[in-house]
């Protein structure tokens, strides 16, 4: 079980929406999320920034931002895509953070 971290960039204003619609997630793609092994998915917003900093422990290759091949990945992205920093392909920005400290 490996720890991955990540942050991710909310346009200003829409910490509600985004909050709510995560709130609301998709069965479907909790499900996927689970069967990719991902477990312990938190994600934390810095207000001051707008920085979100996700957290999740993962058994199998890869995290939540190693699916872009998955369909119902890709709706959620595009469905998200109005809320957040993304790439061309409304992926959301993502960038791998180090683990520079864990106590069990
Ligand atoms: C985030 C972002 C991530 C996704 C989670 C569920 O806003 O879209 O890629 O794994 O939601």
């Amino acid at each position: 079980m490996q720890r991955i971290a990540f942050k991710m960039k909310l346009k200003p204003g829409n910490t509600e929406e985004y909050v709510r619609r995560h709130d609301e997630i998709w069965p479907e793609l909790k499900q996927l999320l689970k069967d990719a092994g991902i477990s312990e998915y938190s994600i934390f917003l810095d207000a001051e920034t707008d920085t979100l900093f996700a957290f999740q422990k993962v058994s199998g290759d890869g995290g939540s931002q190693n699916l872009k091949e998955n369909p119902i990945v890709q709706k959620w992205w595009n469905y998200m895509a109005d809320l957040m920093e993304t790439n061309a392909d409304n992926s959301p920005v993502s960038v791998p953070l180090q683990e520079v400290f864990y106590m069990a």
